[in-house]
């Protein structure tokens, strides 16, 4: 999954694609890269972020949505709200990658429900302005994250999302410190455990960064997190995160694309049978939703993740 931020703050690309031209063109070049899936979102969920209005959302990404998809891509849109999520699946997204699994505007649920959209349900507890006061586990991270998304998936269900809508995702970055996130990493069985596909968004993430601290102490810029992300990338597809993952959220699709071309070569499987399991198959679900879709549409310094 390639991200397309099409926002002025984002923490990883920080505005590069605002404009919504520029957005498209860049959405385009992931798909040359290899990108299965283009994730369009037009907030920024760093850590300290504000939320933008409605309609600024909604002009950020509807037209954007609509190009990529006329293009023929699978685009999910990344988003909190209801109401941006119907007008995307209207525009042609047939993934709704929610960061906030549901908790942030509940009605969400009940467009995925109405639509069909495939929907990511990601480990979140509080909007991004204050989430890093809130990581803290009494269990442990893994216990307290497969405990909350099974809480997600039990609100899902009683909504009428489907479980072949659903992709869990652990929410690296969003109300975790950094050791909290290696954590995950290396327990995905247990996400996996709740029986459903995996979504992982590591991509130029602060923990990356402190892991690669300098001597003073002092992160790595975001600029210069990409080869540790690809690593990461390689290692999952090789299986050390112990589950296979469905997806991963990348901005630099060209490279983790080659790490797990070579993590497949060397366990000597194919890619779509390993790292992005099913995602030949899950694109072919994804293109029926999408046809299945009703023609109008249902309806200072900033802290870095
Ligand atoms: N991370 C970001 C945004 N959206 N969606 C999912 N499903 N998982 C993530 O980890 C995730 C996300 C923040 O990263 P960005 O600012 O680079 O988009």
């Amino acid at each position: 999954m390639g991200v397309v931020n099409v926002t002025p703050d984002s923490f990883s690309d920080g505005g590069r694609f605002h404009d919504p031209e520029r957005a498209i063109a860049h959405g385009r070049r992931l798909l040359a890269e290899g990108a299965d899936i283009l994730d369009v979102g037009g907030e920024s969920t760093r850590p300290g972020a504000t939320r933008p209005l409605l309609a600024e959302e909604l002009d950020r990404v509807v037209p954007v949505i609509e190009a990529l998809a006329a293009d023929g891509a699978v685009v999910s849109v990344d988003t909190m709200r209801a109401e941006v999520a119907d007008r995307a699946v209207a525009a042609g997204a047939t993934i709704v990658n929610d960061v906030s699994g549901g908790l942030a505007d509940p009605e969400i649920l009940d467009v995925v429900a109405r639509t069909g959209a495939r929907y990511v349900a990601m480990h979140w507890r509080a909007h991004s302005d204050r989430m890093q006061q809130f990581a803290t586990y009494d269990d442990g991270v893994v216990v307290g994250v497969v405990d909350e998304l099974a809480e997600r998936v039990a609100a899902l269900r009683a909504a009428g999302v489907a479980d072949e809508q659903v992709v869990l995702d652990p929410g690296l970055g969003f109300a975790k410190h950094g050791e909290q996130n290696w954590e995950l990493l290396r327990h995905l069985d247990a996400l996996a455990d709740l029986g459903f596909p995996l979504l992982v968004g590591a991509s130029r993430k602060t923990f990356l960064g402190r892991l690669l601290a300098d001597v003073h102490g002092e992160p790595r810029p975001v600029a210069e997190r990409e080869d540790a992300g690809v690593a990461l990338t390689a290692l999952l597809g090789a299986g050390l995160g112990r589950a296979e993952v469905w997806c991963l959220r990348v901005h630099a699709v060209r490279a983790h694309r080659d790490a797990l071309e070579v993590a497949a070569q060397l366990a000597g499987t194919q890619l779509a049978g390993t790292q992005l399991a099913g995602t030949q198959h899950v694109g072919s679900q994804l293109k029926e939703t999408r046809d299945r879709r009703p023609a109008e549409g249902a309806a200072g310094r900033q802290e870095q993740r």
